[in-house]
């Protein structure tokens, strides 16, 4: 039987002093009866109090809020999907002990409108870049419903998450027939009463591959209705279906670019289609291969011009760094650029680059670091503040504003890869929520959850969860190095990799090592990619001496001996830093050594198993990558 994950409230609940819960709604609905079952499951059923009657006040949208007099919690929202996300709080705060006789009252809203996983699975249940085994949706089985699928939806809405793109972006038109369309009809409604719609990731070219035409060109009129009525059809089936994802123009995926047409054009057509329905297409900004000399310059370049040319209901979505799910990476510059165009961000939850399903690496101070990125000159013309607005900020100011998360999830007991791999899950869906949440609070509610409420294991969860992340960055790619992992898989070191079939997926492109120095030089004597952020951050970046050290390498060749803040040359501090990430692995492990017998054994073992990959891995990335790299310097 499969995990349940923080679902488990391992932490326990205090019953004391609590007479009565009360779940306030306008209305009976669907999803309101999924949040009385979710509470059912833990309070007797005399216990619950239903009230269908508008309250003056009620929180509304996706909003509610919890309220204790004399030992009554009242749950209110004027939706039902408001109480469930109330319901879930309030199962959390309860279980982590924040809720007692001295609770008075929390009220919460999101801050983002769409918070999305994004599944890259293919027909064949495999699931491109993930690592927790085979696809949840059992494509054969379907429209046949699984337990799972259930499970899932309670997962994914407990933390916020409320849509889920169901296949990979690299998009087989099939799941566009009317086979798979009654499938995906069939998870939908298992999703809906969770508050989740259901997206599809389309193939550009599924005019051709299903309609029959000779084009996909999006000005094409037959193009057009082909798309209107595969629309028609979807909302037939989905009436609350939330649109479309696409990778065009990337990676051999098929796009507009043949025809001669723009990003634009392209989502445009779809979002024409959908926007009777209120649907939305989402385009990936994910392009580069089409003639650049810097592959991280690409995106902006391709999309800036396009600013204004997309429709209400089309949102480009941008990875948070502008190369590919890097250990670390600057934010990506379209950010800050783009005015009218709604922007989506993408993380990826998978790990493809961070050690995949082996190694432990709590992602939420990673996207910390993005939200809180100054990256927009702030609107007001004159004005008296010396910041620039926040990627969070930038992203809370949209009209369609999302967060995307290429998820981590398979058919694996565990889920997520390892019974430590589900904090980044639960950790996506917070942080999708709210971007301000501190990421050491979330490993504390995770923590609780998951662990139970033994002061020792948490405190050794918690330490291992903050540290992770730096550790990682240390014995991979520190001082902004990036894309050195081996090219078949990403997995492990392999800088000096020289086969492959594109020179921009060959690590060397990336380091550029030399006798002279390490890194790419991407100054406005380079590549001039720091110009692509605004000013004061372009000259910060471009400024040997003012650029932050975690992103020395990417924006500098720097050479050997030039000294760094720590005193030591560019050379020492390479070694150095590969040697203190393989210090901190350990220094993980040694953390979960100290729960050994306040755990189960067998959880124990299952991690302390992935911790002694974690180290022997960290150990070969120090022991390659410092061979490597120091060649060039004799
Ligand atoms: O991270 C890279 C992956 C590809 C992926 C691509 C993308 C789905 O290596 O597997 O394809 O990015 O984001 O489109």
């Amino acid at each position: 039987m499969y995990d349940k994950l923080w679902l488990r409230y391992a932490g326990g609940c205090i019953e004391k002093n609590m007479r009565r819960v009360v779940l306030s709604c306008g209305k009976r609905t669907n999803v309101l009866n999924a949040a009385i079952a979710e509470l059912k499951a833990v309070f007797p059923a005399n216990a619950i109090i239903i009230e269908t009657a508008e309250r003056e006040n009620a929180p509304e949208g996706q909003g509610f809020s919890i309220r204790n007099r004399d030992g009554v919690f009242t749950i209110s929202s004027q939706t039902g999907a408001g109480v469930l996300y109330g319901v879930f709080a309030f199962l959390r705060l309860l279980h982590i002990g924040k809720i007692d006789e001295n609770f008075v009252e929390f009220a919460d809203s999101p801050k983002i409108l769409w918070r999305i996983l994004n599944h890259w699975d293919n027909l064949d249940g495999s699931i491109e870049r993930g690592y927790a085994g085979k696809s949840l949706w059992k494509w054969d089985e379907l429209p046949k419903i699984d337990q799972r699928y259930l499970d899932y939806a309670r997962l994914a809405a407990s933390v916020g998450v409320n849509g889920s793109v169901l296949n990979n972006v690299n998009a087989n038109s099939v799941f566009l027939t009317r086979e798979y369309l009654e499938k995906a009809a069939a998870l939908a409604n298992v999703f809906r009463d969770y508050n989740i719609q259901v997206f599809l990731s389309a193939n550009f070219a599924a005019p051709i591959n299903l309609g029959g035409l000779s084009t996909a060109d999006p000005l094409d009129d037959a193009v057009r209705s082909w798309w209107r009525e595969k629309a028609a059809e979807i909302y037939a089936l989905i009436p609350d279906f939330g649109g479309f994802v696409v990778k065009a123009d990337s990676e051999g995926q098929p796009g507009p670019y043949v025809y001669g047409r723009t990003h634009a054009d392209g989502a445009n057509v779809l979002a024409d289609a959908l926007s009777p329905y209120g649907g939305i297409v989402v385009w990936r900004a994910f392009v580069y291969g089409h003639g650049e000399t810097d592959r991280a310059k690409k995106a902006y370049v391709d999309f800036k011009s396009l600013d204004r040319g997309f429709r209400d209901n089309a949102v480009v979505q941008v990875k948070n760094g502008p190369i590919d799910f890097q250990p670390r990476e600057p934010v990506h510059p379209l950010f800050g650029v783009m005015e009218a165009t709604s922007l989506f961000m993408e993380f990826q939850i998978a790990q493809e680059y961070l050690g995949q399903g082996n190694h432990i690496v709590f992602l939420a101070p990673m996207w910390k670091e993005i939200f809180q990125f100054g990256i927009r000159l702030p609107k007001e013309e004159i004005s008296t503040k010396q910041s620039l607005d926040s990627v969070g900020k930038v992203l809370e100011g949209k009209k369609l504003s999302g967060i995307a998360g290429v998820s981590n999830t398979g058919d694996n007991e565990d889920w997520c890869g390892s019974l430590f791999h589900s904090a980044n899950l639960f950790a996506f869906g917070r942080l999708s929520w709210d971007w301000t949440l501190d990421s050491t609070d979330i490993a504390k509610e995770w923590a609780v959850l998951t662990w139970g409420k033994d002061p020792i294991v948490i405190d050794a969860v918690v330490k291992i969860l903050t540290h992770s992340w730096t550790a990682c960055v240390d014995y991979m790619t520190p001082l902004g190095l990036n894309h050195i992992m081996r090219y078949e898989h990403h997995y492990g070191p392999d800088p000096g990799c020289d086969h492959g079939q594109r020179a921009d997926w060959k690590p060397p492109y990336y380091h550029r090592a030399d006798a002279d120095g390490l890194g790419f030089d991407r100054t406005r004597k380079g590549s001039d990619a720091v110009d692509q952020y605004a000013s004061p951050l372009a000259e910060l970046f471009n400024n040997i001496e003012t650029c932050p050290e975690k992103y020395l390498l990417w924006f500098h060749h720097v050479p050997w001996d030039h000294v760094l803040g720590s005193g030591r040359t560019l050379k020492d501090e390479l070694v150095f830093r590969y040697r203190r990430g393989v210090e901190e692995a350990e220094q993980l492990r040694t953390w979960w050594k100290q729960v050994e017998g306040r755990v189960p054994p067998d959880r124990y073992q299952a991690v302390l198993d992935k911790f002694d990959i974690q180290v022997a891995d960290a150990r070969e990335w120090e022991t390659v990558c410092v061979a490597y790299f120091m060649s060039f310097t004799k």
